[in-house]
This record gives C-alpha cells, structure tokens and sequence, in this order.
C-alpha cells in the first residue's frame, strides 16, 4: 500500500461525464479521474460489439461545452458507431489535456468518510490511496454487467462472451455455431452481424423488444450545417423540452384523428429514421392505452409484413407490456434477419435456460450444440457500479446495507449519511431518458456550483437528510404513475433482474423538471441538504 496522496477532488469514471469533470474542475482545484479501463469513453470504451451505435443523433449526442470542439468535430454517420464516439472521447482527452488527470486500468474497490477530518480516503486495485475532499461518482447507469447465474459455466468447452466486456481484437464467428441470450437494445443491434457470419445463429429471447429501423445513414453535410449554425438554441431547446431535442412534437391525441390520420402519422414515424418519433405520435402515447395500443398494434404489423415465418413473427410480437414501457430499440435489418435460413429463434419464456452444458445451453425444453455463447444481458443498472465498491460512510455505515432494499437518494444527488459524495446520472435521475451527454454535462455544473458554494462559504461538509429523500422518492413514484414505464419489468425498475430490490430506479418526470426541482432547492437555501 503506497502512502496517502492528497488531492481535492476524486473523480470516478472517465465516461463522458467523468472526462467533463476533469475539464469543469480542474481550473480551481486539483482533481484525480480514476477509470476501471485502459482507455477513456466509459458506455462507448466497454461496448465495442459489433453494431453498437448511438441511437440519437451524433450532433445533438455530443459535448456542448467547447464552441470551437463542437465547431470542429465532424461526424462521419447520423447515429455514429462506437468507434466514431470512442475516437470523440480521445480527441477530447487530448484537445483540453485531462489524460494528466487519469489514472487509467484503476477500479476503486474502498471509500471510506473520515467523519473527523471530513475527507474521504479512496482505495484501489492498484494500491493507490487517495484522501480527498469530494467523490464524484461518474459510474454510469449502465456500466455493471448482469449476467444470470446459470450453473456450469465452467464445463462449458466454447468461448462466452459478454456484450460489455467485449474483446477490442473482436471475434469471429465464421463457420461457428453461436447462440446469443437475450433481445434488448444491445442484442438487436448485434444479432443481424453476427447472422451475417455464423454457420448458425440461435437467439434466445425471454420477451421481445419494440424496435425500429435506426435510419443510419452517412452525415448529409446540411444537416451538420443546420446543427452548427443553430446549436446555441438547440442545446437550449432540449434542456427545456425531453433532454433530447425532439423536433417534431405532437398536435393531437389518439382520439383526435381519424383512423386514416392516425395511419398516415406512424407510417411516416417509422420513416422519419428517428427511433424517438414513433413514442411522438399522439399527445398521449406514455398515458392513455388506447394510444399506446394503436402503436403496439402498429408494430406488430410492420413485424408480420417483414417477418416470412408467421410462427417466429407471432413470437417477435411484444404483447406483454405496452410500447415506450422499455426503451424503444433501433435496429439496422433485425426483424428482417429471421429470414435466413441459419436464424433461428428460440423461445426460453416458455423453456427456460437452466444450465450451460460442455457443449452449448439446456433449456427447459432440449440441449443446444454450440461453439460460442454471447450474453447480451444487459446490466446490473444504476446502482451495480457503486454496489460493486465498499463504500463506508457516516460510522462506517455501509452504502451496500443502506440500500438493501433499494437506493434513496436526494434529487439522485446525494445519498444522506455519505457526506460530500455527489453522483452523476445516479439513482432516480432521468438518465437515459435524456440524451446524457448535455444532461451530464448540466449536471456536473451543478455540482461544481455546490462545491464553490462550500469552498466559498469555508464550510467542510454537506449531506442530505432520511426526509429529503423520502420527498424525492414520492416524486419520483408520483410521476412514474403517470406512464407507462410501471407496467413493464425492465431495468427501469430493476426487474430485469431477478430478486433485485427498489422500485423505479429512474426519474421519468422529465429533464426540465428534474432540473428545476435541483436548482430551487439551492436557491431555496439548500433546501434538503445538510451543510457545516
Ligand atoms: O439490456 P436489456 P441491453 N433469461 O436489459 C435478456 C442502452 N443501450 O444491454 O427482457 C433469458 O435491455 C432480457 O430478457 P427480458 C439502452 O438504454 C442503448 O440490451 O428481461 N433472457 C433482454 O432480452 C438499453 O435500454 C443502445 O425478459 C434474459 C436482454 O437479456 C440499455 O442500454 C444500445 C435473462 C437484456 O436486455 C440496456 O440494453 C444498447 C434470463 N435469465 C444499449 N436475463 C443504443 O443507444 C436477461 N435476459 C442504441
């Protein structure tokens, strides 16, 4: 163990918001950014899978800090890829020089509060000791994998490879037969390469996921114009509507078209080659379920029409839980894919996965023979990155037993009796239900006007009360009644893992009012928060 270094502010993650930090903090304070990887880019540096892409548009998806970066930086395709939004993540580590400030291949597995001293000591798998003044915890909403706990993964005699934790040399599956679990974003995205590859692809899907065509396309350079020229207003447009800047916002409910009107308005959201548009059709898709059943059952057709096999195409239709209840997915040929003859698609609702064997997977129903398995399983959500570290607070009261049963957090700030620690798209803020990027970026400079508040004032701590956390949580239940996010199991609401415990896990009232509520209680004399 080296000896104690002395810093002011430690930043964990060197994602997107982690990199702002570095830039926002630097100027007044001395600042370390400790990241799990060997590279920066958090999301866009672990999923390197084939076919991983943004499903926002890069102009918009982007840093809005810097005139000149945004000015300069050009995006080679509409929804860029991974390695267009890794090679952005470098290009800004290097264009403002915060790789000084990285600590890279460094996972922090200990924080610990000295409640004398009012410092935090930080702990690392590399030795490092850090005692500073603030955390800020950059971890990522999605940044744990989950993997289920299927026995006999040892046994198995293939490769298995996790979408997150995908090897930078890549893989192929030319003459292999691989079989994929799971069908959310990340899995759509995939499936259609690894097809294209494989002798044989078997995906495995518990519940089908609503998806529609990404719309790619290489960047017309008027629409780059048009974002350059304008990106003053649209980075204001979208903190004030969804977080997002959604353009085309809708006039009239379900009820108030005609059944003709109501066609015509999806067939041209399927077109409009933005995911986001077809969630935008009536006023009131996200409340009222006749609404949301009309886009449901629009999908379904769109599915049936591409899909040949009417048996595979039924079992690709979502008939559990209503559109825009998960995130909506983007694909580039999905559906279209189950029409080779190396596709097949397994249904493990009805047979579920019990074991990996020496040569492949046992379902409920029969063994499948395979070479490699890939689990696209998604992630242990919002609160597995933190879970993952010992994090010691207030009497060495431990962050993992405080949040046994869920995480309470004040304004998804702050978690009370873990003074001075302030999280990053944390627990029950909108997170990827605004673009995060620019709402990362609105929340770091939230934080760093709460610590010129404390350094200005000479105060030394700061933390949150059991009541103020209660409030935020009726908030965030009062307005996720208000959607339909509540009747689907996702990792919106840590149902997509079994046994996980604490509700809805993101705050799905909206930026603008999120926002709102985080600066009036500032304004209001640091209303909820605990300061001395
Ligand atoms: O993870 P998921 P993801 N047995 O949790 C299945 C963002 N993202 O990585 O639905 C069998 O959505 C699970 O089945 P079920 C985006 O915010 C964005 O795909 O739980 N199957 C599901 O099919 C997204 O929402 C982009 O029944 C099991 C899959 O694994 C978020 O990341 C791209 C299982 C997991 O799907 C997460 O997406 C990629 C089991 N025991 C990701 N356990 C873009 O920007 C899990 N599954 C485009």
């Amino acid at each position: 163990m080296s000896a104690a270094q002395p810093t002011d502010i430690v930043i964990i993650g060197a994602g997107f918001s982690g990199l702002y930090s570095i830039y926002r903090l630097r100027q007044d304070y001395r600042v370390i950014c400790l990241e799990a990887g060997d590279g920066v880019g958090g999301t866009w540096y672990w999923n390197r899978y084939p076919g991983a892409r943004v499903d926002i548009k890069s102009v918009e998806y982007s840093y809005g800090f810097d005139h000149d970066l945004a000015q300069e930086w050009s995006w080679p395709e509409v929804f860029s890829g991974q390695p267009d939004l890794e090679r952005y993540a470098n290009h800004v580590a290097d264009r403002f020089e915060l790789r000084q400030h990285l600590r890279l291949s460094t996972t922090v597995t200990r924080l610990h509060f000295d409640q004398d001293a009012n410092r935090w000591h930080v702990y690392t798998s590399k030795g490092d000791h850090f005692v500073c003044k603030y955390i800020i915890a950059a971890t990522g909403a999605l940044s744990a994998p989950n993997t289920p706990p299927w026995p006999g993964r040892e046994k198995f005699k293939g490769e298995i490879y996790h979408t997150t934790e995908w090897p930078r040399e890549g893989i192929d599956f030319t003459g292999k037969r691989v079989g994929q679990i799971g069908t959310g974003s990340t899995g759509i995205q995939l499936a259609p390469i690894v097809a294209e590859q494989a002798q044989q692809l078997y995906i495995f899907q518990r519940t089908p996921a609503f998806s529609m065509p990404s719309g790619n396309r290489p960047m017309a350079p008027e629409l780059e114009r048009d974002w350059k020229e304008n990106y003053a207003d649209r980075r204001r447009q979208m903190l004030e509507t969804y977080g997002a800047s959604l353009t085309v916002l809708p006039k009239l409910s379900h009820d108030d078209c005609s059944p003709e009107e109501r066609q015509r308005i999806l067939e041209d959201a399927w077109s409009s080659q933005s995911a986001f548009q077809l969630m935008l059709v009536f006023t009131d898709v996200m409340t009222n379920k006749s609404a949301n059943d009309a886009v449901s059952k629009f999908v379904h057709q769109k599915i049936r029409e591409i899909v040949k096999d009417p048996a595979t195409a039924e079992l690709l239709c979502p008939k559990t839980y209503p559109i825009g209840g998960k995130r909506l997915c983007i694909d580039n040929g999905y559906y279209q894919m189950y029409n080779r003859d190396n596709v097949t698609l397994v249904d493990v609702n009805s047979a579920p996965i019990i074991a990996f064997t020496e040569d492949g997977l046992r379902t409920a129903e029969r063994e499948y023979q395979l070479d490699i398995i890939i689990t696209a399983t998604g992630f242990d959500a919002v609160t597995g990155a933190l879970a993952r570290i010992v994090i010691e607070g207030i009497d060495g009261k431990k962050l993992a037993d405080k949040w046994a049963e869920g995480p309470t957090v004040y304004l998804g700030l702050m978690t009370a009796g873990f003074p001075n620690l302030f999280m990053v798209h944390g627990p029950k803020t909108p997170a990827a239900q605004a673009q995060m990027i620019t709402t990362g970026e609105w929340q770091v400079d939230y934080i760093a006007g709460i610590i010129a508040d404390q350094e200005r004032e000479g105060l030394s701590r700061i933390d949150t009360t059991e009541a103020a956390e209660a409030w935020w949580d009726e908030e965030v239940e009062m307005v996720s009644r208000a959607t339909v996010h509540r009747f689907a199991d996702s990792w919106y609401n840590g149902k997509n893992i079994d046994g996980k415990k604490g509700g809805f896990m993101i705050y799905v009232g909206g930026f603008p009012r999120f926002a709102q509520l985080s600066k009036a209680a500032v304004a209001e004399g640091y209303k909820g928060f605990v300061r001395s």
